[in-house]
This record gives C-alpha cells, structure tokens and sequence, in this order.
C-alpha cells in the first residue's frame, strides 16, 4: 500500500477470507484495491451525487440547482431525470446485449455451426417455443431451436408494435403498461429512443422522461435478461439443485486455478469441459499439479455455479482479493464487473489476465480470440496458457485463507415446480397455500451489487437473515446470492435453523430451502416469472402489484442493478434500495420515484439505509399486500382428526 488505508479491514468486510487478503494485499505492496480508491476519492461531488451536473452538450458542463438553470435552460428536474433515464438505457444494453450475443449462439447451433454446443434441454426449448406461441408438435429440435431464434432476433428489431415477450406478464400488468405508455416496441429501437429523447434539447419533462426508463427497463426485464436466461437455459442446461463452495478458500494449492469472471456463460461452458479433458489433466500432471481447479467471481460464477456447480471463489469485491491470494494462475474475464485494475493488481503476482469479448479489452491483459465454433478449442488453449504458467507460481506470496462455505444452489422456476407440486403435477399451489394461510408472510428477492463505499455484504446478510427469521422467503441472485453462500445461509441446514418456525415447517414440508440462490442478475427474470406463477396459481391477486412480494437491492452499484430497479417497480413490485439513485437534487424527482409511480404502476422504490429499518417496512409491505388481499383474516387451516370431526358432526 502507498498509504495507510482509511479504513481498517475489519470495517471494510465482514468476511475472514476477505479481511485476511486486504491484510495480504497491504502486506504484498498491492499499490490499492477497490476499497483504498473508494477512500481516496473522498466525499464524492455533491453534483454528481444529486445528479444535477449536466454533461450532454458543450455549452456545458453546467452545475445545475434550483436558482441556477444549465445554459439551455434545464432544471433539476429535467436534468436528475435525463441522467437516470441514460443509465436505465445503459443497464438495459448490458443485459440485452448479452442475450443477443446468446440469440446469435442459439441460431448458430440450429444451423449447425455451433461447433461443440448444442441443446442441453429439449424440454425447456419445446416449452420456451409454446410459451413464445410457436407450434412445436412438428418441428424437428433443430428447426424449433432455428424459430425460436428468428422470433427472438425480431424482439431486438422490431420496429411496430410491443415485445411479444410482454405476453407473458399477467394480462392486467399488460393493461398497465398500455394505459402508462410504456410497452416497449423492439429492444434496439427501445433503447435507441432513450438515447435520443435524452439529447440536448428534446425531453424536458421529468415525469416523461421517468416513464421512459420504466419504459427501457421493460425491454430489459421482460425482453433481454428474459431471453438470455431462456437460451441459456436450452444450450448449457436448466439448472436443478447442486452443491457446491463459495469463498477464496475454494482456491486449491496444488491445482492450476483458473477464474472465469464476467457475466456471458458461452465460454465458460467450454472451460468447464475442457477442464475435464485428459489431455489437460496431463498437462497440469506435467507441471506437477493435480489437475486444473475452475473456480468464479461475479455472475460468470453464477452462471456454472447454478449449472455444473463450479466452485465460486467471490463477488463483486472479491476480484482483485482472489488475485492476492497469490495462487491464481489465470482469469478470464468477458464483460461486466470487471475491474479496469485487474491487470495492475496481477502485476504483483504471477498472475494472467486475458479479455476474452472484443467489446471490453484492458490495456495490460492479453485478449484471446473467441469463436463460438471453435470454442472448445479456444478454452483448452486457455487452459494450457493457465497450465503453462503454474510453474512461476511463488509459493512465499501464496496465502490461500481456510475459509469456504457449503451451498445449494440451482432453483430455477422449473425447479421449484417439480420440488412445489411434483414431477407430474408441477405446481406453485403449495407456496401459494402457505403464503394464503400466513405460514409464509410473503416473498422478498435479495439481489444485486457490493459496494466499496459501504462494508462489504452485511446489509445484504442482516436483511436476509432477519426476512427469514420473519416468516419470509427469500429469493436471491447475483452478487446477493453470493454473499449468502459465503456466509453458509445457502446450506439447506443453516438457513432452516435460522428461518421463522412457520417457513421452516413449510420449507421442510416441500422440500425447499427457505434463501433459494435462482441465479446470475439477467437471472432476475427469473424472479419476474416467478411471481407470475404465484399470480398465476391464484388466490393471491390478479396482477403482480397485488401479491404480498417485494425486492431489495441492498449493497447495489451498478447502471444494471438501476434498471433491473425499475423493471421491478414498472411491473408493480416495490424496490427498497440501500442507497438513492443519483437524483436526490431533484425534490419533484424523488417524489415521483418513491411516492408518484403507485398511482401509475402500482409500485414505487424506497431509499433506506438502515437494514433493520429495511426489515420493518418490507414486512409492514408484505402485510399491507395481505391486508388488501383479505387473507390475514384466514384462520389456519386445520387437517381435522376423527374427533374434530365428531365435534362438527360430519
Ligand atoms: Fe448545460 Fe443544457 Fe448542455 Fe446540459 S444540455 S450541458 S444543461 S446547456
Ligand atoms: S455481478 S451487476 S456486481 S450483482 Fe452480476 Fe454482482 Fe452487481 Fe455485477
């Protein structure tokens, strides 16, 4: 370290394995991590905080406040909602981006230039193409796999017209969004129009230009991250429960470690059979390893956790932490969540950075060229770089701390049919009948970031420890979820003697734990559809804004966590976030965004970041929602015995 930190360890993180690898990376003459820069920047500019410093035209900068207009005349208002309006847009692109890399993919295996993938699950493919209304009955795999390309392709360019992908919202969610204005048309042209109307001189009224993003984030929700997770699912498998790791500890000292890192599963998948393959067991065995330990961060981790149950070696704030370690031999990274610092952490050790998407290099890492169709042969050369470089390996700078935690992970709304209802009679009605009857209070989804301006997972683990404890489930992905598994609250064991005793009767009823891990952040569609099934099941409202649910995104930092924000609360799910959007400059803002919005989606966001004062307004929510829906008058229900029956005269 340059300096001495301002911050402790023990302040920035929560985790041994994290402390103990700060007190390495200090100790190693790591120049600085996340952390350290987080200090450094000091108290951030209270323009940028409020959101009110304009940057889109060059009669500016402008430093905007209630007394001082921008040079052309924008307002707080205009300028806090433009500038949220733009990272919605840029949210949104990262998702749909990534699943048009997957749409592409998808095509190319129909055609049969897909080189080693193909389709993993028929079952989910036939499903997806009735769900999209494609008759599949006489479509061979491949052709039903071509149509439902074709037809996801058309969701990027359509020009007319709403997503035929919002046809699988509930139909009075679908009746909100036309009534509001904002269904979107095609992805492309969706975020393409927000770009535009955020231009100097178009969008000048906030309220507009708020429902525009609920508008873009639409796209992104119920279009891009729900198409990437669909064709992830038909290619590389629907995930179903699998045990696994998560922490640094899952680094091995006598294997050639290799992190995948990012968000687009394509080559990972690769990774993960090539590193089964004999001829890379030789090789390691050539070095002197034992073999090649795959290992992730962030949601490429996710991604082979949920599927292959691929070790995860951390989160977000854990990248350049794993490198500390002194025992990683390579990290691919893809797009992202990578840090712009990996390859100069990497400098202090022996470890290679390799960028493996020509969308996102990094000026020190060497970047590998990915086709899809060579791309088994593209992640063994990966491998054997990682293999090569095991040797320079320094065993006085490797530290590998004890610390990893077992989990269950894998529960796609696929899954947790067959564990509700049974292989044959897959159903939501169990849930549904737990949540009527107040076993389960309701349902809460604990996604997102870790933010280096606050300390390191604990909002996310205090808020998911006490909802549990309150009788109420908790679904997670991404980061969130990760945080859990370090932490030992995704073993089915430790969450259950955590849970209320009424959710852990439930969970131990059907089978389920009561912190289910349901994926990567694209995987938030995932959350989406399944409050759709509970709506669906019925007896808990008609439309999602109705059902006693809610989300939260604690620790958040990214455009992406903004937008998957808003595509909760434009299909009427309240979102209660750790800290404020950049738009606190704006009162008219603010108040459209945590109050206004009701009136028109049904939802809204709220700012709190006190988790125990988190807990109280998500239950008061929950039971606000079970109010109205008149089940907290049911009393419970009861399997009567031979004498309740005699007493009732039956
Ligand atoms: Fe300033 Fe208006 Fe230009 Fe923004 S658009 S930089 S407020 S002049
Ligand atoms: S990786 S977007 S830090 S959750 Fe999906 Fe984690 Fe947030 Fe990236």
């Amino acid at each position: 370290m340059a300096e001495e930190r301002q911050r402790s360890p023990r302040e920035i993180a929560v985790d041994e394995a994290s402390i103990a690898m700060l007190e390495k990376a200090d100790a190693d003459g790591v120049e600085n991590d996340a952390f350290s820069r987080a200090d450094e920047q000091g108290k951030p500019c209270v323009f940028g905080t409020d959101g009110v410093c304009c940057r889109i035209c060059h009669m500016g900068p402008c430093k905007i406040s209630e007394y001082a207009p921008g040079v052309c005349g924008a307002t707080v208002d205009t300028v806090a909602a433009r500038n949220l309006l733009r990272q919605v847009a840029a949210g949104t692109s990262a998702h749909s981006d990534h699943a048009r890399h997957l749409v592409h993919l998808l095509a190319d295996v129909a055609q049969g230039r897909g080189g080693h993938y193909r389709i993993s699950d028929e079952t989910r493919l036939r499903a997806a193409a009735r769900l999209w209304g494609i008759e599949e009955h006489d479509l061979e795999t491949l052709e039903c796999a071509g149509r439902l390309a074709e037809l996801f392709t058309e969701e990027f360019r359509l020009q007319d017209g709403s997503l035929k992908t919002l046809e699988l919202a509930p139909k009075p969610r679908q009746a909100v969004w036309k009534r509001a204005e904002i269904a979107p048309s095609g992805i492309d042209r969706t975020i393409v129009e927000a770009m535009h109307r955020t231009n100097m001189g178009v969008d000048h009224d906030y309220r507009n230009l708020i429902k525009g993003a609920l508008k873009v984030a639409i796209a992104d929700g119920w279009g891009g991250s729900m198409i990437a997770t669909t064709i992830s699912d038909i290619l590389f498998g629907t995930p179903k429960p699998v045990k696994s790791r998560a922490n640094l500890g899952v680094l091995e000292a006598d294997m050639v470690n290799v992190l995948v890192h990012g968000h687009e599963p394509a080559l990972t998948e690769m990774l993960v059979v090539a590193s089964h393959d004999p001829e890379i067991r030789a090789a390691a065995a050539a070095v002197g390893a034992k073999g090649v330990n795959l290992a992730g961060i962030c949601c490429t981790a996710n991604e082979v956790l949920m599927r292959h149950g691929v070790p995860v070696a951390g989160n977000f704030l854990q990248q350049e932490l794993a490198i500390v370690t002194g025992a990683v031999e390579l990290m691919v990274t893809d797009v992202q969540c990578c840090m712009a610092s990996l390859p100069e952490v990497a400098k202090c050790y022996h470890t290679k950075i390799l960028t493996s998407n020509p969308l996102a290099r990094n000026d020190g890492a060497e970047a590998v060229h990915f086709e899809p169709e060579q791309g088994l042969k593209c992640a063994k050369e990966i491998l054997r770089k990682a293999i090569a470089n095991y040797p320079h390996r320094d065993p006085k700078k490797v530290a590998i701390p004890n610390q990893q935690k077992p989990l269950v992970a894998g529960f796609s709304n696929e899954t947790i049919f067959e564990m509700l209802g049974g292989r044959f009679r897959r159903s939501f009605r169990p849930l549904n009948d737990a949540i009527i009857t107040g076993r389960v209070r309701g349902v809460c989804a604990v996604v997102g970031c870790t933010n280096a301006r606050g300390k390191m997972d604990e909002y996310i683990l205090t808020l998911t420890q006490e909802l549990i404890a309150r009788n109420v489930l908790v679904l997670q992905t991404g980061c969130a979820a990760v945080a859990c598994g370090k932490a030992g609250f995704l073993t089915p064991e430790t969450a259950l003697e955590m849970a209320g005793p009424t959710l852990r009767e439930v969970c131990e009823a059907v089978g389920i734990p009561p912190v289910l891990h349901m994926g990567s952040c694209v995987d938030n569609s995932r959350l989406l559809m399944a409050v759709t099934y509970i709506v669906e099941e019925g007896g808990l409202g008609a439309d999602l804004s109705e059902a006693p649910v809610i989300g939260a995104a604690p620790e958040w930092m990214s455009e992406k966590a903004i937008a998957i924000g808003h595509y909760f609360v434009a299909s009427g799910v309240d979102v209660v976030l750790g800290h404020p959007f950049h738009t606190m400059g704006s009162k008219n803002v603010t108040k459209l965004l945590c109050g206004e919005l009701e009136s028109i989606v049904g939802a809204k966001f709220h700012y709190i970041s006190n988790p125990a004062r988190a807990v109280e307004v998500i239950c008061e929510h929950l039971e606000k929602k079970r109010n109205a829906l008149g089940i907290n008058k049911q009393v419970e229900r009861k399997l009567l015995d031979m004498k309740d029956r005699r007493e009732l005269h039956v």
